[in-house]
């Protein structure tokens, strides 16, 4: 069954996967369509046809049977992670944040040379076109105006991130002029990490990169999850920011709202109908490429089993982060909230006149959506197209790159 990948946070829009466990939810949501095809109004059965009774008390066992062993495996699989050793931190020193992994010459998708970007430093985006989060970590580095490779991952086989223990993306491993390589992981944290690189030039990447060690921990069924302590956080020595504590905090308080609220307002609104659905996919198929990364059996299977079952989902994600029944409500109001406080600041933008990281956080995910309905309308009934239209400029003109100065 080819579901989303973040279907429990709802945040990804494009990454179908085989899911068995979805998909008995799904059928289980879908029990009364499954009964009605299996249920009869027929004639009593022929003689030959064993009485009913007996056939019930067949079923009866069966069902008896199925409850026994389903019960038992789960308490299995809850005893075995009641047991398993303790989670923790797995990085204490510098070296630990070194890439342990070989990671394989893979075909580079698209290229961005800056000749301002005079870091020396190699980074290497993995990345699905158009996933929010990965949308979001290229706005800043188009912002900053840092050169990159992108590598295509592709999200039925994944196989160009095999090498890594880390399976989502965004991944950026980045290699210093001295040799050093480094993987960072999750969009928040890569923001953070190079944001804190480019504006503190005390620091080298390394140092950056081991204020950010990984947190392992259990979720409430003893699932193994792994997140980035300190991901909102800039890490600055002793460089002048020349910002108010205000300020920052402000910043830190409305990247969080974008992966907290924000982004789960997409699903709902791209997978809104069926051809909406379809739309959506198609675009993404232009918008990654798919035809030059993808056989063709797989890009139609992802196109249309992708755009069919996310159709389900985004019904799911809808009453899962309770949205209005008018899903697109749900989006203005996030984006006109955005909007008036963005308006309150005083700026263009939340960071004045300059975007900040919060600026470049809602960008991104919006921009995932560019080319679906939801965002046409999100232009035409919300108050949010000054804004992204000035965000936009600032971005792929590379406003920020007087950073690089002096890296
Ligand atoms: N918190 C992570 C979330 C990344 C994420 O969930 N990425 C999705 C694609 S949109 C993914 O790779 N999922 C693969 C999986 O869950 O196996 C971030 O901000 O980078």
């Amino acid at each position: 069954m080819y579901v989303v990948s973040r279907l429990r946070q709802g945040a990804c829009i494009t990454r179908p996967i085989l899911h068995s466990h979805s998909f008995s939810r799904l059928a289980q949501q879908h029990k009364p369509f499954v009964s009605k095809l299996y249920s009869t109004n027929q004639s009593p059965p022929s003689a030959k046809v064993p009485p009913s009774s007996s056939k019930k008390s067949h079923l009866l066992k069966v069902v008896i049977g199925s409850v026994i062993v389903g019960t038992g495996y789960a308490l299995y699989e809850r005893s075995k992670a009641a047991k398993a050793p303790p989670i923790g931190n797995p990085q204490t020193s510098p070296e630990d944040f070194l890439l342990k992994e070989e990671v394989p010459e893979l075909k580079v998708a698209r290229r961005f040379v800056n000749p301002s970007d005079q870091t020396g430093l190699k980074l290497t985006l993995f990345q699905y076109q158009p996933c929010p989060f990965c949308c979001k970590t290229r706005a800043l580095l188009d912002y900053y105006g840092l050169s990159y490779d992108v590598i295509e991952v592709n999200s039925v086989t994944r196989t160009q991130v095999k090498w890594s223990d880390y399976k989502k993306v965004p991944i950026l491993v980045a290699e210093t002029p001295s040799g050093q390589k480094m993987k960072l992981t999750d969009s928040t944290m890569i923001i953070s990490a190079m944001a804190s690189f480019l504006t503190d030039k005390s620091q080298s990447l390394l140092e950056v990169v081991s204020c950010f060690p990984r947190i392992n921990y259990r979720d409430h069924d003893g699932k193994e999850k792994m997140d980035v302590m300190n991901k909102y956080f800039l890490m600055y020595k002793d460089a002048p920011t020349h910002r108010t504590k205000e300020d920052i905090v402000n910043e830190r308080k409305w990247r969080r709202w974008v992966d907290d609220e924000l982004v789960h307002k997409l699903s709902p609104n791209v997978y809104r109908t069926p051809s909406e659905a379809l739309q959506a996919f198609y675009w993404f198929e232009e918008m990654g490429d798919w035809k030059e990364h993808f056989a063709t059996w797989e890009r139609y299977l992802v196109i249309y089993f992708g755009a069919l079952v996310m159709w389900i989902i985004g019904k799911r994600l809808k009453s899962r982060h309770h949205l209005k029944d008018d899903v697109r409500t749900s989006l203005y109001d996030d984006c006109n909230h955005w909007a008036k406080q963005v308006k309150k600041r005083g700026g263009r933008f939340m960071g004045g006149d300059k975007p900040n990281l919060a600026d470049l956080g809602v960008y991104g995910v919006l921009s995932a959506i560019e080319g679906c309905d939801a965002f046409t309308d999100l232009m035409k009934y919300s108050d949010i197209r000054p804004w992204f239209e000035a965000t936009k400029e600032a971005i792929q003109s590379h406003e920020g790159q007087y950073l690089l100065q002096g890296r």
